[in-house]
């Protein structure tokens, strides 16, 4: 793949691999984001982190060069209550792509019926004092009141060491709840750790979690081609085939170490769903039924 524009930023791998694994018709890339462009679309004030652009035109060139067919598109911090980038990519996306947006409590309902009608399906909290301020848990319940009515559900990120304090609050929302990232583990500590053994157990119980099993790159204690991280997804994949989501994390923001070569990353599906039924439910029936039929 040659992407149109030189990379500035060096933020996304300019030429990755094309993977050996082929996705089935209709697979869904459920985690990734477009930054600006910033000419266009600038970047929150109150952001942590300025990426380089990663527009839609790149997003969309990817998908199809990795094999995939559509995407979830998340508000990424950076661009913070700004849903305008999003916006603009779902709508030149149509049906190949929904989103995940950041709200505030005060949103009105008109703004909701307005991002429901360009593909939003979700709103995002996160709890990663690196990316975000806190937000009262006030303010939080306010929101996930008002979207649950739309049958829209909320996507939580947060460290899996916060996860005992999080967790009642995640409990208590009307909305089904997608995790990302597998919750963020500590891999060093091996699959087998009480503190994932937790995380397992509360899945077990709450049937309207979800979790990506994405982002093998943030995890890994190893690096590239992430082998510690393949248990934990696989136990999830295993465990709940009908509630694992995918997705590339591209362009992937706060990558400092490496850049994930997003061919490698397609490449560690058939490692953590093993089966052609598994992949199906991963990459198409789970993400379907969350973001097209809702
Ligand atoms: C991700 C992960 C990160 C960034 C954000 O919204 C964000 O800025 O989520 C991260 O730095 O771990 O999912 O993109």
């Amino acid at each position: 793949m040659s992407p149109s524009a030189p990379l500035e930023s060096g933020q996304y791998h300019p030429s990755p691999s094309r993977p050996r694994f082929v996705p089935p018709p209709g697979a869904v890339d459920a985690h990734c984001h477009v930054f600006g462009p910033a000419a266009r679309f600038p970047y929150a004030p109150e952001r942590k982190y300025t990426p380089g652009d990663a527009p839609k035109e790149e997003l969309f060139r990817l998908r199809d060069f990795l094999g995939f067919s559509r995407n979830v598109i998340v508000q990424a911090t950076c661009h913070g209550r700004d849903n305008r980038a999003l916006v603009d990519a779902l709508e030149h996306a149509g049906e190949r792509a929904r989103g995940v947006a950041t709200v505030g409590p005060d949103v009105s309902a008109a703004e909701l019926r307005s991002l429901h009608a360009s593909g939003v399906r979700g709103v995002r909290f996160n709890f990663l004092k690196r990316l975000v301020d806190f937000t009262p848990r006030a303010e939080l319940e306010e929101m996930a009141r008002k979207i649950a009515d739309l049958g829209w559900h909320v996507v939580v990120y947060f460290e899996m060491a916060d996860l005992e304090e999080l967790a009642p609050f995640f409990v208590g929302l009307p909305t089904p709840v997608v995790i990302d990232h597998l919750g963020r583990p500590d891999v060093r500590k091996g699959v087998d750790d009480p503190s994932f053994a937790r995380f397992v157990k509360l899945l077990d119980e709450q049937r309207h979690f979800r979790v990506k099993v994405s982002c093998p790159e943030r995890l890994s204690a190893s690096g590239p081609p992430y082998d510690d991280v393949v248990p934990f997804a696989r136990r999830l994949v295993e465990r709940f085939p009908d509630r694992v989501l995918w997705g590339t994390d591209w362009p992937h923001p706060n990558m400092t170490s490496h850049l994930p070569d997003d061919g490698d990353l397609v490449d560690r599906i058939p490692l953590i769903a093993p089966t052609a039924d598994l992949q199906q439910r991963l990459l198409v029936t789970n993400p379907e039924r969350l973001y097209w039929n809702a």
